[in-house]
C-alpha cells in the first residue's frame, strides 16, 4: 500500500469530492490531486471521460484503475486497506444501508441548498423544497445517533466519513446544526481521528504531486 500510486481528480468546491480526501487522509494514504475545472467543463472532456465516463468529480485512479462514484471509492478504499469498513456481515450491510441513505436523502438537500445559497438563486418554491429535504435529513440524523458514538456502534466507518463530508455543506447553505447536538457532538468526534482535515486543508485548489 505504501508504494501504491493514487490520483485524486476533483475540485475543491465539490463535496463528494472532499469525502474521497478526507477517507484518504483517515486512512493515511498520499495521494497526487488534479484539479477539475468544472466552469470550463474540464469534466465533459474526451480525457476527463476516459477517466469517469459519468462526467463527474471525484474519480480516483489507484495504480491504473479507474474509479469514480464517491461512495464507491470509499467502499474499495474500505476494501483495500482493511480500515472504515466494518468488520461483520451485519455491520457492513448497516455501512452499506448508510451510504444509500446518505446519496438518497442527505446529499441531495444538503448540496442543493448550498449551489443555490452560493451560486444562483432559484425561484423561492425550489429553494425551499431543498432546504426542506436539508433540513429534514439532518434531522433524521440526530434522531438516528442518539447518544450513539458512530452510525454503525463498533467504530467509525465509511459510513461517518460519507455523512460528515456531506453535512459540511450546511454552513454555506446557511443552515444551522447547533441545534441538532448529537450531530454536532459526532461531527466533533470525527474531527479528533488521526490523519482528519477540514474541507479547506484537504482539497487543494490546484494540481499537487503526492506527498
Ligand atoms: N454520485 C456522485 C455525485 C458527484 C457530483 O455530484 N459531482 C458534481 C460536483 S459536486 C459534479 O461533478 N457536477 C458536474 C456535473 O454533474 O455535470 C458521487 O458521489 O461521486
Amino acid at each position: 500500500m505504501a508504494q501504491d500510486s493514487f490520483t485524486l481528480y476533483g475540485s475543491f468546491l465539490s463535496g463528494p469530492t472532499y469525502k474521497v480526501a478526507l477517507m484518504l487522509g483517515l486512512c493515511g494514504i498520499p495521494f497526487a490531486y488534479r484539479h477539475v475545472d468544472l466552469a470550463k467543463g474540464q469534466h465533459r472532456t474526451p480525457e476527463y471521460l476516459s477517466i469517469n465516463r459519468f462526467g463527474q468529480v471525484p474519480a480516483l485512479v489507484h495504480d491504473g484503475r479507474n474509479l469514480c462514484q464517491s461512495d464507491a471509492i470509499l467502499t474499495y478504499l474500505a476494501g483495500v486497506t482493511g480500515k472504515f469498513g466494518g468488520d461483520t456481515p451485519g455491520e457492513r450491510q448497516a455501512i452499506q444501508e448508510w451510504l444509500h441513505w446518505e446519496v438518497d436523502r442527505l446529499y441531495p438537500g444538503l448540496s442543493r441548498t448550498r449551489f443555490y445559497t452560493k451560486f444562483m438563486k432559484p425561484e423561492p418554491p425550489v429553494m425551499e423544497t431543498y432546504r426542506k429535504m436539508a433540513e429534514t435529513a439532518l434531522d433524521d440524523l440526530n434522531r438516528l445517533l442518539g447518544d450513539r458514538q458512530w452510525l454503525v456502534e463498533s467504530g467509525p466507518s465509511i459510513a461517518d466519513i460519507a455523512c460528515y463530508a456531506m453535512v459540511q455543506q450546511a454552513h454555506d447553505g446557511l443552515i444551522d446544526l447547533t441545534p441538532r447536538r448529537n450531530v454536532t457532538a459526532w461531527c466533533g468526534r470525527i474531527e479528533k481521528l488521526p490523519g482528519y482535515k477540514s474541507w479547506a486543508d484537504a482539497l487543494p485548489k490546484v494540481d499537487r504531486e503526492a506527498a
